[in-house]
Parts: C-alpha cells; structure tokens; sequence
C-alpha cells in the first residue's frame, strides 16, 4: 500500500518541525521564516509569520481585485482569470520553499507571481500590455516568466505545466542540487493523460516535484464530482507509490505545514509527493464567466466561514494581540503597492511595433 495519508492518518510532525529551521524565504511570504513548531498536522506560526502571511495574502487579494476592476474598464484585455479565495494556498507553500525552488502554474498565477516576489507593477503592467510587462506587454494574463524569481509561467494549456514542472525537477536530479518544483495545477488540469505519464517517471527517477492539486471544486462550469471518477486527488499517485495528503487550502497553517512535509520529503530524496489542496474560488472561471452553474449562497458561506485571509486577522487579532492600527498600516501599504501598479500599468507605454519581430522563432 503506498503512503497515502488522508486527514485522519497519523502527523509526519517530527520532521516537518526540523524543517521548519533555518531555511531560508523564496519569496517575500517567507520573510519572516523563524521556527514554525508543529501541533500535529498544523504549523503553530509565530507572530511574525502570521503577520507576514496576513500581508502577502491581502496584496494578492487587493492586486487582483483592482485587475478586476481595471479589466472592467476595458484595460486589460483577453483572458484574466482570479485567484481570489485560493491565496493561502500559494503563500503557504512559499513560506515553506527555500530560495531555488521552482514554481510553475496554469493561468490562474498572478498569485503566484506575486508570492515569489515578482513585482506588482511587472505584472499590471503586462496584463495591461505595457512594456514594462514581464513578457514586455505581449504576454498577458497566461504568460508571464521570471527567471530571476525562478517563476517558470503561466500556461494556457490546462495540465501542460504539469510535464514541464517534472522537467524543471528532472534538472534539479541531474544537476545534483537541492532545488524542488513546485509544480500547480487544478483538479479539472489532474484528469490530463500526460499528469500519469509525469508522475510515472517522477516516481521513476525519484524527482524533486510537489504536484500542488489545487482543488476548487469546479473545472470552469463543471463540479469535480461530475467529471471526476476519483475525487480523493491525494490517492491520485497510488499506482505509483508517490503519498499524497488532502489539505484544508483554506487555512495557512495546514498550507504551510503540508508544504514542509512534502518539501523534507523531496529534498530527503525520496521522489514526489503529491498535495490536494482543498481550496475555492470566489470568482468565476474567468472575467467573462457569470458562474450560472453554482448557488450564491455557496460562494458566500465560503467567504464567511472560511476565508484565508479573514482566519490569520481574527487570530492575529486575538490571539497575538496585534492592534486594528497596526493591521490598518498594512492595509494601507498594500493599498499603495497596488495602486502604484495600477498607475504604472495605466501611464507606460505599449510596446514598439517592432517589438512584433522579437522574441519569436524564426
Ligand atoms: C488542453 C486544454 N483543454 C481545454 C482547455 C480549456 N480550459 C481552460 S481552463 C479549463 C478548466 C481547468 O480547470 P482546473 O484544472 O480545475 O483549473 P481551475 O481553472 O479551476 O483553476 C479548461 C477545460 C485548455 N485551455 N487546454
Ligand atoms: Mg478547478
């Protein structure tokens, strides 16, 4: 039987807590990287580490509000899909990364992005189509790269980053390095052909990739349950030998302490390591979708009852005593970052003609 653990099974919290030392932030979320201790399954965070996830979640949030608004008003065009609601899944996971890992995605990322610390500005400005893009305005929302934060896209292909996150892991094998790849895709992305044949040669080659299965129930307008013969996503891997976990993607402290599980798993060398991260997103698939398919009252309990960001101010709040103005100061200076981007994205100038020539195969 492979080591599929569900909620129920027993904590890997001894080494999961040894990781949790002394490595050091990918991104800004891991800034405040000090000594997470484990209580079971969970990640008790210290303050600072709350508070550092607080910030990252709320830049994501707000960034994305505002390219919705700014979507809205007809500057940004094409597709742009929201992350809005899965934020603590990606923040965890960085906070539990070390400088190296890899990150790739689909083309719900400007969290993503934003979480391994590529600037706001970049990215508005690409999904406005502005030179000062990531892709130099001729990405958009699905195409963004920085290899600086080792973000490796952005992709419009639903499962193709999932191949590809394996080679990134391939090379971290073949390299004799310590790096992980990240590699994020959704439960409607975990029913591709080409997710079994990477898995097949990852558990093969024993490759350094955490298969991140964000779970948010539907695939554009179709519930996992209609498509999915299998909904347990952690026993995805079962056939071969690679341990899965179901994670409630809601809460940061479980992001975080499966992310130092699964990372202490394949840095140990032991091959991939599979996290569904049971997640939602309050937004429809895309701009363009009304999300006709699902009651409103179920988006609302959602954001009521389990909102990401919502559960790090109420403990922050009470338990470690942060005061409503400390907690408005970073409101206010994610506000700023935003709009900063918001203003660039809006001012810069779109690209040269000529850029038409560049960055293409010939
Ligand atoms: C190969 C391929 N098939 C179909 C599509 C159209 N498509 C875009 S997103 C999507 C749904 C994917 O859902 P999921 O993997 O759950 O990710 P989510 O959008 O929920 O984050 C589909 C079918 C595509 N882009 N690529
Ligand atoms: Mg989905």
């Amino acid at each position: 039987m492979a080591a599929t653990r569900t909620k129920t099974a027993p904590a890997a919290a001894k080494p999961a807590a040894k990781a949790a030392s002394g490595k050091a932030a990918s991104g800004k979320a891991g800034a405040a990287k000090t000594s997470g201790k484990m209580s079971g399954k969970t990640a008790l965070l210290t303050r600072d580490q709350e508070l550092a996830a607080y910030r990252e979640m709320l830049l994501i949030r707000r960034f994305e509000e505002k390219a919705g608004q700014m979507y809205g008003m007809g500057l940004i065009g094409g597709f742009c899909h929201l992350y809005i609601g899965q934020e603590a899944v990606v923040v965890g996971m960085q906070m539990a990364s070390k400088q190296g890992d890899q990150v790739i995605t689909g083309y719900r990322d400007h969290g993503h992005m934003l979480a391994t610390g590529m600037s706001a500005n970049g990215v508005m400005a690409e999904l406005t189509g502005r030179r000062g893009g990531y892709s130099r305005g001729k990405g958009g929302s699905m195409h963004m790269f920085s290899a600086e934060k080792h973000f490796y896209g952005g992709h419009g292909i639903v499962g193709a980053q999932v191949s590809l996150g394996t080679g990134l892991a391939f090379a971290n094998r073949y390299r004799g390095n310590d790096n992980v790849s990240l590699t994020y895709f959704g439960d409607g992305a975990a029913n591709q052909g080409q997710v079994y044949e990477s898995f097949n040669m990852a558990a093969l080659w024993k490759l350094p990739v955490i298969y991140i299965i964000e779970n948010n129930r539907y695939a554009m307008g179709t519930a996992v349950t209609r498509a999915s013969a299998q909904t347990d996503f952690s026993k995805r891997g079962l056939s071969f030998n690679i341990p899965g976990e179901q994670v409630d993607g809601m809460d940061i402290r479980e992001t975080y302490a499966a992310g130092l599980r699964a990372m202490e798993w394949c840095r140990a060398g032991k091959g991939p390591y599979i996290l569904e991260m049971q997640t939602y997103r309050y937004r429809g698939h895309s701009m363009s979708d009304p999300a006709k398919y699902r009651s409103k009252d179920e988006v609302q309990k959602m954001r009521t009852e389990h909102d990401p960001i919502e559960q790090v101010r109420e403990r922050l709040l009470k338990d470690w005593k942060v005061s409503e103005d400390e907690l408005k100061a970073i409101d206010a200076s994610v506000r700023d970052i935003v709009a900063e981007s918001a203003e660039f994205a809006t001012n810069d100038p779109e690209p040269d003609p000529s850029e038409l020539w560049t960055d293409i195969l010939k």
